[in-house]
C-alpha cells in the first residue's frame, strides 16, 4: 500500500478545514476520516488538533489530506508533519488581500524546509471584492510562469473542485517519483 501525503496549509478561515472534510465527504471514493496514520501525530501531542482525512484511491494507493491549524506553523508537530509530506497545497482566500502576506510567509517556511511538489489554491473567489487570480499572482510574486501554472482557484465547498486539486497534486507527486 502507498499512502501519498498532502498538507493542506494557509491563513486562518482560507479554508482548509472544509477543504479536508469535503475530501472526506465524497460518495465517488470511499473515505474515512481519523485513520491510523494521524493517530500517532495526535496521540504525541494531544492538544494539537489537525484535520485529516483519508481518500482511498485504489487498493493499492491512499491519500492522506492533513489541515494544519492556524499558527500550528511554529510548533513541533508542524515540522514533523512537513518532513513526512508528499506535497502541500496552501490556500489563500483571495477576498481577503490583509492575509497574502501570512500566506507569503507560510510559503517561505515550506520552502525553507521541504522542496515538494505544491499548488496554490485560490479560494473564496466566489466573494464580493475577491482579486482576480492575476492580482493574486503578482502580490504573492508568483509572476515567474513555471511558478504561476501552480496557482489554481478551488472551492472547499465543492466536491468536484476539491477532487480535482488534489488529483492534480497527485498527478505532481507521482511525476516527480517517476523521474527520481
Ligand atoms: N464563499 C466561500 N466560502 C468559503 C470558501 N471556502 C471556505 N469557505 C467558508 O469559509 C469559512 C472558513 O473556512 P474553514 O474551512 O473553517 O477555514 P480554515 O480556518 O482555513 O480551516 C467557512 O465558513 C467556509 O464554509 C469559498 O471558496 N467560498
Ligand atoms: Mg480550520
Amino acid at each position: 500500500m502507498k499512502f501519498l501525503r498532502v498538507i493542506v496549509a494557509g491563513p486562518v478561515s482560507s479554508g482548509k478545514s472544509t477543504f479536508v472534510q469535503t475530501a472526506s465527504d465524497t460518495g465517488m471514493i470511499e473515505t474515512e476520516r481519523l485513520a491510523t496514520d494521524a493517530t500517532s501525530f495526535l496521540k504525541a501531542h494531544t492538544t494539537v488538533a489537525l484535520d485529516f482525512s483519508r481518500l482511498i484511491l485504489s487498493p493499492e494507493m491512499e491519500l492522506h489530506i492533513y489541515g494544519t491549524p492556524g499558527q500550528s506553523r511554529f510548533n513541533f508537530m508542524w515540522d514533523l508533519l512537513i518532513q513526512r509530506a508528499d506535497a502541500y497545497i496552501l490556500l489563500v482566500a483571495a477576498h481577503r488581500p490583509e492575509d497574502f502576506s501570512s500566506a507569503q510567509e507560510i510559503l517561505s517556511y515550506m520552502h525553507q524546509r521541504v522542496q515538494i511538489p505544491m499548488l496554490i489554491g485560490l479560494t473564496h473567489t466566489d466573494c464580493l471584492n475577491a482579486k482576480s487570480v492575476g492580482e493574486i499572482i503578482r502580490e504573492l510574486g508568483y509572476l515567474d510562469e513555471e511558478k504561476s501554472q501552480n496557482v489554481v482557484t478551488v472551492n472547499p465547498m465543492n466536491k468536484t473542485s476539491v477532487i480535482e486539486t488534489l488529483m492534480m497534486i497527485k498527478s505532481l507527486i507521482l511525476r516527480k517519483v517517476d523521474v527520481t
